[in-house]
């Protein structure tokens, strides 16, 4: 009889699918039984009351790296991973950020050493490209995806880091043709510069109008351009913070014409709104982010497109800026809405707000929560099956969750190193109380057990939207042909000549 290092007895195992009464067996890292009545264990959990469920993944986090402003955040890669650890998460893939004359391969070396040292979680990163030379795209960038980092960042705003569209195709066409997934910053800088230049030169500088310049009208716009340059290609792209209806509704309209666009949305856009962004003296500014927040009906038609499926991942998009000069208050009271770091931290809230907010409140089913923090951020991003799962073979990344624990969220006893919270008060229904990261059992009722530099990176595969995509269009094939030098006759691809 095959015997286990851990057996999770008991509880409810909830997948993507379906949730049904099992026990789990593990040995050493991975998940070797899924079936009733399995045998005790050399450690035995018991899970009877709870959801044994894939531990999270984060696809959109930003630790230790630097924002086009020149902002640090608070956290590393270990108060980060124990942070997302408590959350319930077991993976959590950020960013490795090429600012302008910069060496990718370098950025993402020195990114990869930082990670291996420290995180307690297993680990992957994206890149972020800012530049479009040859050594960046056609050599770096091509080394770095064959070697399992298969999606990267492409910003729209920001002057620092932004790509204009001329560079977006080039980029576009290099990750159609090596399978890598881009994910998209959509909004249109110009639009947010011009506003923003007017409302400081009529002396509006508080943090309000940080949502008044991010118009909604500016990320939809920008979404559907970047749509339409992806379809060039025929290339997959997959829309990062969607906040709004107007982008909603425009990948919405673009995913029935059969174009391959995905969308993510984030917790705080879900349980908080502009109003936020108006608090008294500069507390507003804890609440500035990029897209950032709108209103009720935004909120409501964000529910509904992770209910649709026209969206398929939640990530936290933690981006954990201080209130202080480091981040939200470079020049103290002064600052402006324009001078302060966007984002905020939401590594270790992500999954409970979701569960509380979505599932308590008859939002979403068990099954559509472990999907979009969990299921879908594997298939996305090239981890299925290895991740994202609760079956054999899988590693054995397990949240198990008491459905009913109530917490009220604070700074205080949340583990990021931010210094507030967002989500303040909150009282939310549903945690992770046992946490296991690849066989071992790191979190189990408030107590935590992972030394630095204990979780492994993972090399990604293909990421899904290539795995069985619809095939290539004429139009994609010629243009897609057309960037490699060999489009020969254009006719070649039945395309020209209609
Ligand atoms: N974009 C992000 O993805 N995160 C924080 C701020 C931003 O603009
Ligand atoms: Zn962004
Ligand atoms: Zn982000």
């Amino acid at each position: 009889m095959q015997h286990f290092d851990l057996t999770i007895r008991g509880g409810e195992v909830a997948t993507h699918e379906r949730v049904f009464r099992a026990d789990v067996g593990i040995v050493a890292d991975r998940i070797v039984e899924v079936a009733p009545h399995l045998p005790a264990g050399t450690r035995d959990i018991d899970a009877t009351g709870r959801y044994v469920m894939p531990g999270g993944i984060d696809t959109h986090c930003h630790v230790e790296q630097r924002s086009g402003l020149g902002f640090i955040g608070a956290d590393d890669w270990y108060s980060a991973s124990v942070a997302a650890a408590h959350g319930g998460t077991t993976m959590i893939v950020p960013f490795a950020a090429q600012h302008r004359k910069q060496s990718l391969r370098k950025v993402a070396e020195d990114y990869a050493a930082l990670a291996r040292a420290k995180s307690v979680i297993d680990w992957s990163y994206h890149l972020i490209v800012s530049e479009t030379d040859h050594q960046t795209l056609h050599e770096d960038l091509v080394e770095q995806i064959r070697g399992g980092i298969t999606s990267f960042k492409v910003y729209m705003t920001y002057d620092q880091l932004k790509i204009d569209d001329y560079q977006m195709l080039d980029v576009l066409a290099v990750a159609a043709r090596e399978k890598a997934l881009v994910m998209v910053h959509a909004e249109n800088n110009d639009v947010i510069r011009w506003v923003s230049q007017k409302l400081l030169a009529s002396g509006r500088t508080a943090p309000k109008y940080h949502g008044t310049s991010h118009v909604e009208l500016a990320e939809g716009e920008a979404t559907h351009r970047v749509i339409q340059l992806a379809r060039l290609f025929d290339a997959p792209v997959l829309i990062v913070h969607v906040s709004a209806p107007d982008a909603i509704a425009t990948i919405g309209a673009a995913q029935r014409m059969g174009a391959q666009v995905y969308g993510e949305t984030c917790p705080h856009y879900l349980v908080l709104t502009k109003d936020a962004m108006d608090l008294p003296g500069m507390e507003g500014a804890k609440y500035c982010c990029s897209p950032p927040l709108r209103d009720e009906a935004a909120q409501a038609a964000l529910w509904r497109a992770l209910k649709d499926g026209v969206l398929q991942t939640v990530s936290s998009d933690h981006a954990p800026y201080r209130f202080d000069e480091t981040g939200k208050l470079p020049y103290g009271e002064a600052t402006t809405f324009k001078q302060m770091a966007n984002g905020m931290p939401g590594l270790e809230a992500r999954l409970p707000l979701l569960f509380s907010e979505g599932v308590r409140s008859g939002r979403m089913t068990i099954p559509e929560f472990v999907a979009l923090t969990s299921t879908n951020h594997a298939r996305m991003y090239g981890l299925a099956p290895r991740k994202g799962y609760v079956q054999p073979g899988a590693d054995a990344d397990i949240a198990i969750w008491d459905p009913d624990r109530e917490v009220v969220l604070r700074a205080a006893t949340l583990h990021d190193q931010t210094g507030y919270t967002p989500f303040e008060g909150m009282r939310v229904t549903g945690w992770p109380t046992t946490v296991v990261s690849a066989g071992r059992v790191i979190v189990h009722e408030g107590a935590f057990d992972a030394a630095p530099g204990s979780g492994r990176f993972v090399p990604r595969s293909t990421p899904m939207p290539f795995q069985s995509p619809p095939p290539v269009s004429a139009r994609g094939q010629f243009f897609r042909a057309l960037a490699d030098g060999e489009a020969g006759p254009a006719h070649s691809f039945g395309y020209l000549d209609r």
